[in-house]
């Protein structure tokens, strides 16, 4: 489903097997070498979400090899079979095998929303790459609102994002606002290992040598 131009939305594309394998992969990775916490952002406020990254350390607003802000440990790589889950994801996006074997992502951001975590208006710059952002959805249901690529206000469009889907940005859209204003009470989806929250695993070219 074409959200914008470049941003496809791909309703339970994991299956529940992936699920449960990104749910017991983010508990490792939450915990060591560098842990799982809200990142500060300049203002000295915290943020609602939580973080742990693969390959680069995100922090407001840069990308670093070691995680200064946290315990200044270097991050884990980004595993082999996380890269080809997300070419995977690519090519059946835009239903081009070929776009799938360009993308190689050096990233992954790992969110982790407890039921009162939200995410304001922004845009991905920290990035020195037009690649696009794979986005997978795993836990409690949310409210994604998609924005333009001009200022965080209207016109935007809400959609709800499940367990297993995957929403891939790029072309157009990948500059684009956006923000998860809610996480849907009640929504956890059982058996997938995660009672409650919801993980986003996003996918991303740095750009960064
Ligand atoms: C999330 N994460 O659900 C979202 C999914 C973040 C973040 O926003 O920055 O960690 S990624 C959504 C995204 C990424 C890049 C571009 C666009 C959306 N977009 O152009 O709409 O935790
Ligand atoms: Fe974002």
């Amino acid at each position: 489903m074409e959200v914008a131009p470049g941003a496809i939305l791909v309703p339970d594309w994991l299956s529940i097997e992936h699920q449960r394998t990104l749910v017991a992969e983010c508990r490792r990775w939450a915990t060591a070498p560098v842990p799982m916490r809200s990142a500060v952002v300049p203002g000295g406020r915290k943020m609602s979400v939580q973080t742990v990254c693969l390959g680069w350390h995100w922090q407001p607003y840069k990308y670093t090899r070691t995680a200064d802000d946290v315990n200044g440990e270097p991050v884990a790589a980004v595993p082999d079979w996380l890269v080809g889950l997300g070419r995977s994801a690519v090519a059946a996006a835009y239903d081009d095998p070929t776009v799938g074997e360009r993308y190689t992502p050096d990233t992954a951001l790992i969110n982790f929303y407890d039921e009162g975590a939200r995410m304001g208006m922004h845009q991905d710059k920290d990035e020195r790459c037009d690649a696009p952002v794979v986005s997978l959805s795993v836990g409690q249901s949310c409210v994604f609102r998609f924005g333009n690529s001009e200022n965080r206000n209207k016109p935007y469009t809400d959609v709800e994002l499940h367990s297993g889907d995957l929403f891939v940005f790029g072309g157009e859209s990948r500059f684009a606002y956006h923000g998860v204003p809610k996480v849907i009470a009640g929504s956890a989806s059982p058996d997938i290992g995660l009672p409650s929250g919801r993980l986003n695993i996003t996918l991303r070219d740095t750009g960064m040598s």
